[in-house]
């Protein structure tokens, strides 16, 4: 049995200079399917690569592009097109980029017709891995390729991949690859091309409707950087001055979305139409008083006490749309962040508080 920092260490993405990657520890030449990581025995200090290193030398963590962008699309003669079971989806349930895809799939009825995996909340140098439900109650193991750890379906897609090993994961059966791993492009998928084999309720509903496109789109580029990845850039930061600059926009951008639902006709942010606008919103909210308030130090203020507006809003869609409170595993949010982040959170304790995760209505 290998210690956990005897795992595979895989290259870190910003010191790749400093620390030339090995590239035939990764690569899968004889036969992937047979593949076996060289272990590169060392112990992980803060300045050695790892996949747990997430800042530059600046300070600031920088979310690397993701590089998997192929669409299922119903258009003629497309390369992948729309099936019912050709699709396969691997979230972790503490992710919120992940999160936003399986409510997609929920909402849309897409159960029956879209496979789904868990990964463990554990994310340790190997990278996510997979457990069965009884190791790791919420997760399951891989039913495609029973792989043991995401990278595993990486390689296999691609045996020179060099980026990271992120959920989400859509995997396509029938050609044996990954066809995306952007959530922002799955959940646009998962909302229209899939229509010819949902129930008839689901088809024709959209969370990105033609009238409201451009206000979405709008909100959803200063949500992203300041929110959604504004708690990522405030936790990951390792200078002081970092950490401030992108600790304050985000809470500029919640006093803005403070303001833009307390002048909506509600309950959603553009009045009554469920938009992915919501969706992408609520992935970073729901963890904010759990996990971002104290493990990132978002601490200038929290959803419940501090944001009526916003507080009201995600009671709502958490209590009174159960794709909402059935895709949320507070128990995987808040193990993943406190004792994946050792370097933020060295003996992996994890806080008690708040309790309730989330208030009543
Ligand atoms: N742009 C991606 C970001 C996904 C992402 O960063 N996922 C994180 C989990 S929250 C991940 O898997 N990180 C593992 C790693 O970077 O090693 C998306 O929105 O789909």
């Amino acid at each position: 049995m290998l210690k956990a920092c005897q795992r595979l260490v895989l290259p870190d993405l910003y010191n790749c200079a400093k620390y030339p990657v090995h590239r035939h520890q990764y690569s899968k030449a004889s036969s992937y399917y047979s593949f076996k990581p060289t272990i590169r025995a060392m112990t992980t200090t803060a300045d050695q690569p790892n996949i747990l290193k997430w800042a530059s030398q600046d300070g600031e963590f920088r979310r690397k592009p993701s590089s998997f962008r192929n669409f299922i699309s119903r258009e003629p003669g497309a390369q992948y097109p729309p099936e019912k079971g050709r699709y396969h989806l691997y979230i972790s349930w503490a992710c919120p980029w992940a999160h936003r895809t399986a409510i997609v799939r929920a909402l849309k009825g897409l159960d029956n017709v879209i496979g789904l995996s868990v990964v463990d909340w554990y994310l340790a140098e190997g990278g996510w891995k997979f457990s069965s439900p009884e190791q790791t109650p919420g997760s399951t193991i891989d039913p495609v390729h029973n792989s043991s750890y995401l990278s595993d379906l990486y390689f296999r897609a691609n045996p020179e991949y060099e980026g990271r090993f992120t959920v989400p994961v859509l995997w396509d059966k029938k050609t044996d690859t990954l066809v995306n791993n952007e959530s922002a492009e799955i959940i646009r998928m998962f909302n229209e091309e899939f229509d010819d084999f949902v129930d008839p309720k689901f088809k024709g509903l959209t969370f990105y409707p033609e009238s409201l496109r451009k206000e979405i789109d709008e909100l959803n580029e200063w949500v992203y950087d300041t929110v959604n990845n504004g708690v990522y850039k405030s936790g990951f930061a390792t200078k002081q001055e970092v950490y401030d600059s992108h600790v304050t926009k985000l809470f500029q951008s919640l006093d803005r979305l403070e303001h833009i639902l307390a002048k909506s006709s509600g309950p959603y942010i553009f009045g009554d139409i469920l938009t992915e606008a919501d969706i992408r919103l609520y992935t970073t909210i729901v963890r904010f008083d759990p996990v971002y308030v104290q493990h990132f130090k978002c601490n200038l203020g929290t959803i419940r006490y501090n944001y009526p507006q916003i507080h009201k809003w995600l009671k709502h869609l958490y209590w009174d749309i159960p794709e909402f409170k059935d895709t949320t595993n507070f128990e995987h949010i808040k193990k993943h962040y406190t004792k994946s982040h050792r370097q933020i959170n060295p003996l992996g304790i994890t806080p008690l508080g708040p309790d309730p995760d989330i208030e009543p209505k």
